[in-house]
This record gives C-alpha cells, sequence and structure tokens, in this order.
C-alpha cells in the first residue's frame, strides 16, 4: 500500500466513532446508540432490550425465514439500465429486470429473442447497450395497479420500455422520435377520452433536453430554437400517438385520476444552455395537458404538423398558440423554483411540485386547472391553493391514506411530514394551522421516496421508502464507490420511525411499492407461444440451407437433446433451444466455451442465438443454471470442422 492509499484506507474497526457520527445529528443519534451499527442489522432489537429510545419496533421488519413479504417494490435501475424487484419489508431483491442494459444472466441482449425487443443495426449488432432508468410505474385499472405491466424509460437514448408482469419479461422498447433527455414517464389511470375504458391505455413521456427540432445540423448554435416535445404512446400497441411541442421543458409527469389531465414540471422555463441560465427566473411552471383536446386536434387533423423524417402529428402547446383558454391545449402554472417532481395525490384532487431550488411545495388543484380550460379561472397561477414552506432541497413527495405528503429534502438529507388540508389552510390565510406534521432524518441526501401504494388511491399510508443518494458510512467500506440506501420508514403513527436501511445498487431513481396480491405471475411458459420450439426431444435435427445452419435442440434436466452437433467453418449457425421442463424455475443455461454466448430458456421456453463459426476445433457446450444433481454432466459439444 503506498502512504497515499494508507491515508485514505478506511477500515470499519479503526474508523473512530466520532468520525461516522460526524455524518449524523442528534435525532438519528437515538435511534442508532442503543443498536449497534445500524438499526436495519439488528431487526430483532426491540427498541426497550437495546435501550434504544425512540420506541422504534424494529420486529415490523423482520420477515422470518420461510416468510414472505407483504409488498414488492419495483425500483429503477438508473445508469445500469435495469429495473430491480425487491420485497417489502425485507428489502430483499430477488430480480434484477434487463432492459436496456445487456444481462448474461438470462441472455438478455445475446439472445435472437431479446435482441428483436431491443432493436440492432443492420448487421446484427445491438443499436444500443445501454441506458439510464428513471421512472417505473404500473398500468392502472380504476386508479389502481392491475399487475399487468411495468413502463419505464431510458434517459440516454430515448426509449420507453414495457414490463410485462406475468413473467417479469421486458417485451417492448421503442424509440422516440425527435426527443433527448427523456426523463418522466406516467400511464394514464383511465382513459381520458373514453370514460367507459377505466384501464391504462397510454404513456406519457417527457424530454428533458431541448434539442433543435430536428436534429440535423441546424440551430446547433441558437440554443433559443430548441425545443422540447411531450410524446403520447399507445400502451397496448406500444406505439407513438402524438406529440406535443410545449416551452420551456419537461421534466417528470404525472396523470390526473380522472384520465382527464397530465402534468409535467419545469425547471428550464429559461430555455438556457447552462445551469446558470436555466435558474434564473424565480418562477418556473408545472404544465398541464388537455388530452381530450389534444387528441380532437389530432383527429381532426387541425393545425397539425410533423418534425423530420418522423410521421407522429405534432401540434403546438406553446403559448403563444394557447392564449384563449378555451381552446387552449396546454395550461402553464407560474411554480417556484426549479421544481422537481410532481405527484398526484391519491385523492385525485392535487398535483404537489417540489421547489428545488425553493423551500416550498406547491399545492395545484386539479379542478381548478380543469376549471382555467372552461375559462372559469383567472390566470394559471389561481389553481394554486397551497404552498408551504417545508425545508431546503424538496424533491419527491410520496401520500399516505390520511390526507398527509411526506417530501424528500434532498438539502435538508431529511423526510418532512405535512398536511395538505394544513397548507391549503395556511395559502387562504390561517395562521396558526400546523402544516409540517413531523421530520425524521435519512442517511443521506434522499431523492425519491414513495409510499406504500401512494400512487393509486389504495394508498395505504404504511411505508415510505427513502431512496438516498450517498450512503457514506451506513455500510462497511466496499471502495470509493459506495452502494446507495433506501430507508424504510414506518409511516403508520403520528411520528415517522425508520425501521430499515436496505442496500440498492448505483442508482435508482424512482420506485413504486405495491401490494403482493395485485401481481400475479406464471409458473412456466407456454410452447405455443415460440413459433420456433419443438415439442419432442425426437424432433431435434440439424438442418442446414447453404452457409446458414440451425441446430434444433430440447433440453430437459440433465440433458440436451444432442450429445454433438457438427457445423463448418465460416458457417452462420442458429441454435434453437425449447426447454421440455414443466417444473417452475427449472431453467437450464446454455453456454459455448470460446464462443462469447450464454443464455437461459426457463421451462417450456424456447430461446435462440446466432453466431458465425469462425473457429475451428471441438467446444463444450454447458448448462449454466445449476438444475440437477448431473447439472454438471449437462453438456453437448459443437465441432466446428475445417
Ligand atoms: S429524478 Cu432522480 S431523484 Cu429522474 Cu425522478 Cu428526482
Ligand atoms: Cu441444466 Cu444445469
Amino acid at each position: 500500500m503506498d502512504k497515499e492509499t494508507q491515508q485514505t484506507a478506511q477500515n470499519v474497526d479503526s474508523l473512530p466513532d466520532q468520525g461516522r457520527r460526524r455524518f449524523l445529528n442528534t435525532a438519528a443519534l437515538v435511534g442508532v446508540a442503543g443498536a449497534g451499527i445500524s438499526a436495519g442489522l439488528l431487526p430483532n432489537a426491540a427498541g426497550a432490550a437495546t435501550g434504544d429510545k425512540s420506541g422504534a419496533d424494529f420486529g415490523k421488519v423482520e420477515v422470518h425465514p420461510g416468510q414472505l413479504d407483504e409488498y414488492y417494490s419495483f425500483s429503477s435501475g438508473g445508469h445500469s439500465g435495469d429495473v430491480r424487484v425487491y420485497g417489502l419489508p425485507s428489502g430483499r431483491q430477488f430480480k434484477s429486470i434487463p432492459v436496456f442494459n445487456m444481462d448474461a444472466l438470462v441472455g438478455w441482449g445475446l439472445t435472437n429473442e431479446s435482441k428483436a425487443v431491443i432493436g440492432t443495426k443492420p448487421d446484427g449488432s445491438l443499436k444500443y447497450n445501454c441506458g439510464d432508468t428513471h421512472h417505473v410505474h404500473q398500468s392502472y385499472t380504476n386508479g389502481t395497479y392491475n399487475g399487468k405491466y411495468s413502463f419505464v424509460n431510458d434517459k440516454i437514448n430515448c426509449r420507453l420500455a414495457r414490463i410485462r408482469l406475468d413473467t417479469f419479461e421486458c417485451d417492448k422498447i421503442i424509440e422516440l422520435p425527435n426527443v433527448q433527455g427523456f426523463h418522466g414517464v406516467f400511464p394514464d389511470k383511465r382513459d381520458p377520452v373514453d370514460e367507459k375504458i377505466n384501464h391504462t391505455t397510454r404513456v406519457f413521456c417527457g424530454m428533458e433536453f431541448r434539442a433543435p427540432l430536428p436534429n440535423d445540423g441546424r440551430d446547433m448554435h441558437d440554443v433559443k430554437k430548441y425545443g422540447a416535445l411531450f410524446t403520447c404512446v399507445d400502451a397496448e400497441s406500444m406505439k407513438v400517438k402524438w406529440q406535443v411541442r410545449i416551452s420551456g421543458n419537461c421534466d417528470l409527469v404525472a396523470t390526473s385520476y380522472d384520465g382527464k389531465l397530465v402534468a409535467t414540471n419545469q425547471y428550464d422555463t429559461e430555455e438556457g444552455a447552462t445551469y446558470a441560465d436555466m435558474m434564473a427566473n424565480e418562477m418556473d411552471a408545472c404544465c398541464f395537458f388537455n388530452v381530450a383536446r389534444i387528441e380532437a386536434m389530432i383527429k381532426a387533423g387541425k393545425n397539425t404538423f410533423t418534425i423530420g423524417d418522423s410521421k407522429v402529428p405534432v401540434v403546438d402547446g406553446r403559448p403563444a398558440a394557447n392564449k384563449d383558454p378555451k381552446t387552449a391545449i396546454t395550461c402553464y402554472v407560474p411554480v417556484p423554483k426549479s421544481p422537481h417532481g410532481v405527484n398526484a395525490s391519491p385523492d385525485g384532487k392535487y398535483f404537489v411540485c417540489s421547489g428545488k431550488l425553493s423551500p416550498t411545495a406547491t399545492v395545484i388543484e386539479l379542478a381548478l386547472v380543469q376549471k382555467w380550460f372552461n375559462g372559469e379561472v383567472k390566470t394559471p397561477r389561481d389553481c394554486v391553493v397551497g404552498e408551504p414552506e417545508i425545508g431546503l432541497g424538496p424533491l419527491h413527495t410520496g401520500f399516505d391514506n390520511k390526507g398527509n405528503a411526506y417530501t424528500t429534502l434532498f438539502l435538508d438529507s431529511q423526510i418532512v411530514k405535512w398536511n395538505v388540508a394544513a397548507a391549503i389552510a395556511q395559502f387562504k390565510g390561517d395562521k396558526k394551522v400546523k402544516v409540517v406534521q413531523d421530520r425524521v432524518d435519512v442517511h443521506y441526501q434522499p431523492g425519491h421516496g414513495f409510499t406504500s401504494m401512494g400512487e393509486t388511491k389504495e394508498a395505504d399510508g404504511k411505508w415510505f421508502l427513502s431512496d438516498n443518494k450517498f450512503s457514506k458510512d451506513r455500510f462497511l467500506p466496499h471502495g470509493p464507490l459506495h452502494c446507495e440506501s433506501a430507508q424504510l420508514i414506518d409511516i403508520t403513527g403520528d411520528k415517522m420511525v425508520v425501521l430499515a436501511d436496505h442496500t440498492t445498487l448505483s442508482e435508482p431513481h424512482d420506485s413504486i411499492i405495491v401490494r403482493r396480491d395485485i401481481i400475479k405471475t406464471r409458473q412456466i411458459y407456454d410452447l405455443n407461444e415460440f413459433p420456433h420450439a419443438i415439442k419432442d426431444a425426437k424432433d431435434s435435427r440439424i438442418e442446414r440451407k447453404g452457409k446458414k445452419v440451425t441446430i434444433h435442440l430440447t433440453s430437459a434436466a440433465p440433458a440436451f437433446s444432442m450429445t454433438e452437433f457438427k457445423v463448418k467453418l465460416g458457417d452462420e449457425v442458429t441454435i434453437i433451444l425449447t426447454n421440455l421442463d414443466k417444473v417452475d424455475d427449472l431453467s437450464h443455461g446454455f453456454a459455448i466455451e470460446k464462443y462469447n454466448i450464454n443464455f437461459v430458456v426457463n421451462p417450456q421456453q424456447t430461446q435462440s442465438v446466432t453466431f458465425k463459426a469462425d473457429k475451428p476445433g471441438v467446444f463444450w457446450c454447458y448448462c449454466t443454471n445449476f438444475c440437477h444433481a448431473l447439472h454438471l454432466e449437462m453438456r453437448s459439444r459443437m465441432i466446428v470442422e475445417k
């Protein structure tokens, strides 16, 4: 170890207690003093037994061996490009669902089937192999989750993905035209046009980074000419339906419970290119879209246009084109200052925007926005019914079922609980009303925070999960890049209580907490869904058409249907593997030595890979998924003849 390394080396035993506690303030110390390193590491420690004075009931997060969690949490993986699935309250991770990332665990990005979902270049290689997932939401029926789909964005390559929740697999990925910085995404909670359709039919997507429209070399140096688009995608066909050109940018997206309104918060109404420019205005906005009016315009083909090569109809949602509220498709509600996040309250009445650079949260009443569109409210700002001061760096808000909001305070490293009705009373002039109900320290710098079922009308007020951007000293040191922390907070009482520190890999942005009864997964796949499946090992065969060779193969523990197959050097080889096992979780892997091939076939599933046989010799193919006592013997040989 050189001197410098030595100086910065961290060893938990040598770390003076003071060093750790520097990061913690008094309130946090109360919880930590008796409970050892971290409350979450000692889930058994009841407050009284450990001398813990917070009265925390750590037993609440216990999930004993063999017991099941009460909730699923679906969490975006951030720059790893995946979606993660955890159990709560235990915090155990079940799965990383590969979406925009390659994943050899299942062969995502390696199999022909996954490549077709992700998209390929003409040479067969992936068009993109990284992504940045921020916002993960589920499809709705009647204002609550229906367990059918999850939708998640890719901010880097501006794609929207859909995950089917019967198999927990991504089944569609599309790229949004003329978009950069695709950030906010939210499915509607019922159809905005047809009131009889009470489930998700559309997904709305925000564009954060204004860019030349189209981005074909024009307007590159004139930032003022850049523009932003708000995009609507059909949830079933996953085709882009329409786009709206707006002023400013789109950050997050929220949809109303009646389906009629969608909003995006805007931190760059200045339309700047540097952060100093973007911070100039005291007020930014939350931009509302009147979906029915937009769709009527699109249907009539009135005032629609297209951008560049895209065929998607676009309408103009900029203020100049929307001066008359009675025909306007957008309404820009002024909100202080660089707001981050917009969240819908589960009673369906309000959207809350957090101030980020203002210590406030802004409460916007949706009924008033509707009235503005009818010409019955004077100015968009009149739709604001509350704006309490809640703390420094407010970012995201979750709700319980008792009218309380819970907002993450990035700069204060706290969660603040505040009462929405009290905030509205205060805004009307009540000086005595108590808006802020409680504060609790989190560790550290929370980004997203969300409550159990909190983005549905079945918000149950049980848990708040704080996705913290820094874990600093909360876990054993593991190199300069730390894991992050998700802290589970009991919100059933008047006081919030932090009950567990769960680790998360960098960097979850947004999550949802879903009651377990909503998710109904399949146990095995259905062979009929795979056109290339072979249903009997006897049908295994090698087919040759010129230089193209197809190997039809099956697996059934502990053997593949062919112990060897021969191809010729230079062949284009496709291996189609059907797993005939019928027991759930009896999956087999298929890896080929030196050929960079590895994928998994689940019971009654068919997957395939295509590659060039460019090395002569014998190459063992083996099962990578420990499936049987004879798993090691589960092999075949690829013989590549010269
Ligand atoms: S943004 Cu990341 S913490 Cu993408 Cu939702 Cu606020
Ligand atoms: Cu099949 Cu291991």
